[in-house]
């Protein structure tokens, strides 16, 4: 965080180059607060890409990672979308090279191909639908019936998918490196220490972490929860912490805690703000920001044929749920 009189400047020429560029500002809920309170809409992936398919602005500045930016580019291959780090990636996305995803829905062939919106356009143009944790359920109970379907590319969200509809989906082995680094453990012991509390999980958690939850579900419907819940009510929240500045919003009365999360051996990830941040969500700084709208850089530029093919399952996605 920039000392104050650094951070208050910073704020102002946002806003006035927002305002200069005719620039719609859209921030997921995993981005530091003063960027949730300078956008103009603070969303999901689902959210945002509803406002990128919507927006009328003269460009698109994206404080998320690099997928979403690609979707809000897909949906509008002709209006400039700027990510003010590039380099914010997403290991879900990573772990899905799209040779090998290739193959893969070659071994299953007539399987209908679900790829959660965590991907990269490579990826989601080789797929029937998009999905997020917001609808993902919702879509694949959409499905036929008759037919296999491969959900790639988180195989915990997938594990709760079919848990919850009852349909036996072809996995892809992938994950997200923060939400696979809470453990059963940590949540059971907040719990202990605060037996009042409701658990919220992300269902790109483990089953064992999505076992002790009294909700399950997306950001969105995380947020939802703490909207019907008691004004004073205390709430244990497993994901990043981001989400916490809007449901504070929602309910000032209420406590929030904060889950730790233990990164694994093999995938520890360096920069973050604390071990339940997202290395790549948090790139984007408010200093970030700035640059970004003041050189209109950097821009996200895409292969035309791939933004042809990806633009299907995307608009599939926005359409359902
Ligand atoms: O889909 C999204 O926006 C992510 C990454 C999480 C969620 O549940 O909103």
């Amino acid at each position: 965080m920039p000392p104050d009189d650094d951070r208050l400047r910073l704020i102002d020429e946002i806003r006035r180059l927002k305002r200069e560029r005719d620039a719609v500002l859209l921030a997921h809920y995993y981005q530091e607060a003063d960027i949730q309170d300078l956008a103009d809409h603070v969303g999901d992936s689902l959210q945002l890409a509803r406002q990128a398919a919507a927006t009328k602005a003269s460009c698109i500045v994206f404080c998320g990672v690099h997928f979403m930016a690609e979707t809000a580019k897909i949906l509008n291959p002709d209006r400039p979308v700027y990510l003010p780090d590039l380099d914010a990636g997403c290991s879900l996305a990573d772990d899905v090279p799209p040779d090998a995803f290739r193959a893969f829905v070659a071994a299953h062939p007539g399987a209908l191909v679900v790829t959660y919106v965590n991907s990269t356009a490579a990826v989601k143009a080789m797929s029937d639908v998009c999905v997020t944790s917001s609808n993902a359920v919702a879509v694949v109970r959409s499905l036929p019936a008759d037919r296999p379907v491969i959900f790639a590319p988180d195989r915990y969200l997938g594990d709760w998918v079919r848990r919850e509809t009852g349909r036996d989906l072809i996995l892809w082995p992938g994950s997200c490196e923060l939400h696979e680094a809470f453990t059963a453990e940590q949540v059971a012991a907040l719990k202990a220490a605060h037996p009042q509390a409701k658990v919220l999980v992300h269902p790109e958690c483990p089953q064992p972490v999505r076992a002790l939850a009294d909700v399950v579900g997306s950001t969105k419907r995380l947020l939802e929860a703490v909207q019907a819940g008691a004004p004073d009510a205390q709430w244990i929240v497993v994901t990043e912490p981001g989400i916490i500045h809007q449901m504070r919003r929602s309910a000032p009365r209420a406590t929030f805690i904060e889950t730790p999360a233990t990164p694994r051996p093999d995938r520890p990830w360096g920069g973050c703000v604390s071990c339940n941040t997202c290395p790549h969500m948090r790139r984007n700084t408010l200093a970030k920001l700035a640059a970004c709208l003041r050189n209109r850089s950097p821009e996200l530029r895409l292969d035309p044929d791939l933004l042809v093919k990806a633009r299907r399952p995307i608009e599939r996605m926005i359409a359902i749920g």
